[in-house]
């Protein structure tokens, strides 16, 4: 590892470490909320992870000039709404997980009922944290438009129902795939870099920019999530590991086999590199998250 990557690391890890203080903040000021439901929304949101997409959100903002730090706000409520959409996709009506994040999912700790309402409560939290947190009001506008088109009904919510419809129908090809996780995760991994971007006060070609680079890190981090799915070590990850086979599930490595899935992941991270350089300096960090995407093993 070069010294200049050290430094990136050392950064991400310290911001890291402010996201995670942001997020307990937001938790403890809940101070009118049933404790059973804030120890349930507070049990995943705390639960570690690797806090990606609020590293987007300050990544972005930095690329376009701004303080990183004045996207925490806007990184958090990402995470919020990422958190829920975990909670509920581990249901048993869902995916039906035990594990998430290196421990009991939230239903089994807490029961059906209130890892439904954390998450509801989650999402919910995820744009009065939008609204009253980030400055001035018409970029809070903004932000909270693009975080509701991202999660929901054509977004994050229609990937997700895309994706149980083909478990039923068994439709089998790549551009299926794309479309499916260009909704369930690429588009809320997207809002974080546009959010980052508007804070920083990017014009509309810089947002478009950074929507390409968010387009191939977004597919690219699916492709490494199924591949991780074939060959990760499921104590890293901290869930369980090879469910998509046996679940019959559409997956990069089920359609293009191992090797040609590795190399669209490379291919898609190299565009999107490119697509960092051209941010120059300040965009450093976005070919750093890159090179993270690809070299993950959680
Ligand atoms: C329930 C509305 C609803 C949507 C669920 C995103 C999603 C849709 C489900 C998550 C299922 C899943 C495992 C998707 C694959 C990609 C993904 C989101 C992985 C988890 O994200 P990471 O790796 O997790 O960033 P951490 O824990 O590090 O935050």
């Amino acid at each position: 590892m070069d010294a200049a990557a050290t430094d990136l690391e050392i950064a991400f890890r310290l911001w890291r470490e402010s996201i995670n203080q942001r997020l307990s903040g937001y938790m403890a000021e809940r101070l009118d909320c049933p404790p059973r439901l804030r120890e349930s929304m507070a049990y995943s949101l705390l639960a570690g992870g690797k806090r990606l997409r609020p590293l987007l959100a300050m990544v972005a903002c930095e690329a376009c000039g701004g303080d990183p730090f004045a996207a925490l706000p806007a990184g958090c409520a990402l995470e919020m709404v990422h958190t829920y959409s975990l909670i509920h996709d581990d249901l048993p009506a869902m995916d039906d997980d035990d594990f998430r994040r290196g421990r009991p999912t939230n239903h089994k700790v807490f029961g059906e009922s209130l890892a439904i309402l954390a998450g509801d409560a989650l999402l919910t939290l995820a744009f009065e944290v939008l609204a009253r947190d980030v400055q001035p009001g018409n970029v809070a506008a903004a932000c909270c438009a693009d975080l509701a088109s991202a999660a929901g009904e054509c977004g994050m919510v229609a990937g997700q129902v895309v994706d149980l419809e083909a478990e039923q129908t068994g439709v089998k090809d790549v551009a299926h795939l794309e479309g499916i996780h260009r909704r369930k995760t690429g588009r809320l991994l997207m809002s974080g870099l546009t959010m980052g971007g508007r804070i920083a006060g990017a014009d509309a070609p810089t947002l478009r920019r950074l929507e390409e680079y968010g387009q191939g890190v977004g597919l690219a981090f699916q492709i490494a999530d199924d591949l991780l799915d074939v060959s990760g070590d499921p104590e890293k990850m901290g869930k369980g590991v090879q469910k998509d086979a046996g679940l019959g599930k559409l997956t990069y490595p089920g359609l293009l086999g191992v090797d040609e899935s590795r190399r669209r992941l490379w291919g898609l991270l190299d565009e999107a590199k490119q697509q960092a350089a051209s941010f120059g300096t300040q965009g450093a960090k976005l070919a750093a998250l890159a090179d993270f995407v690809g070299k993950r093993d959680h």
